[in-house]
């Protein structure tokens, strides 16, 4: 994955809007400062909207200025997006950089505003890995850009639990799930049925049995169990 780097800075100075993704159910952790105190207008994105509530919205309403809420695979929000982008452009053919976290939607977002395929998406993190320019109509010049983190926020088990990096690849699975049971509290053993513990690590080794993820010796399963439930977690199947 592409560091906060040569790529994104070209592209926000190039940019004569920026949009700034951000997913709807992590709107703090996708926020990124620097691209948002570089941009010289900036529109926040939030983006996966289906996965939220409207009275949660209407509350970030008040808190983010410039922002949109859409849907990109539900399609929803997107002809407001549209309008505001012109509403806040200060030439005929803008440049629009589409940027943020890995896993967004900035390419989904590109997608839906052009009508059809061309951005390519993927459920795994980082996917995009150099800039693309698409022509919106006769409307805006778009970039699509590869997912960046700050450097300061390199910790993998909050990266995976924000869909910043793929559950699949990371190292220690457990200690994002671990961290997952304690900041939400009931949640993972209700989705799975399973008794809360007071130490998190058996709580894990319940739902590998439950699941039948077993290794040699028929010992749970930690590492696949924990996968498992950080993707269900990203899909949200625990909502
Ligand atoms: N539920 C839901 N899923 C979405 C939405 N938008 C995108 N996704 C899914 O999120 C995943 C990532 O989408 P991408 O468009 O590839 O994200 P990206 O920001 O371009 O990701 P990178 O290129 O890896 O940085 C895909 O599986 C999409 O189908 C949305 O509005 N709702
Ligand atoms: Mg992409």
């Amino acid at each position: 994955m592409a560091s906060f780097g040569r790529v994104v800075n070209e592209v926000i100075e190039k940019s004569d809007i920026v949009l700034e993704i951000l997913d709807a159910r992590f709107i703090e952790e996708t926020r990124n400062r620097r691209i948002e105190n570089k941009a010289k207008i900036l529109i926040h994105v939030i983006n996966k909207c289906d996965y939220v509530g409207k009275e949660y919205l209407d509350q970030i309403k008040k808190e983010l200025k410039n922002c949109v809420f859409v849907s990109a695979t539900k399609h929803f929000g997107i002809t407001l997006l549209r309008k505001k982008i012109r509403q806040l452009a200060n030439k005929k053919m803008p440049i629009v950089g589409v940027v943020g976290y890995p896993n967004v939607g900035k390419s989904s977002i590109i997608n839906t505003l052009k009508g059809k395929g061309s951005a390519k998406t993927s459920p795994e993190a980082g996917y995009t890995k150099g800039k693309q320019y698409l022509r919106i109509g006769n409307d805006f010049l778009m970039i699509d850009t590869p997912g960046v983190i700050p450097k300061e926020k390199r910790k993998e088990e909050e990266l995976v639990l924000i869909g910043a990096k793929n559950p699949y690849t990371i190292k220690d699975p457990d200690l994002a799930v671990l961290k997952l049971i304690k900041n939400h509290p009931g949640l993972v053993e209700k989705r799975y049925q399973v008794e809360t513990k007071e130490d998190e690590e058996e709580t894990i080794e319940d739902i590998a049995l439950k699941l039948n993820l077993k290794k040699k010796g028929n010992k749970p399963d930690i590492d696949r169990a924990s996968r498992k439930i950080l993707q269900e977690w990203l899909d949200g199947g625990m909502n």
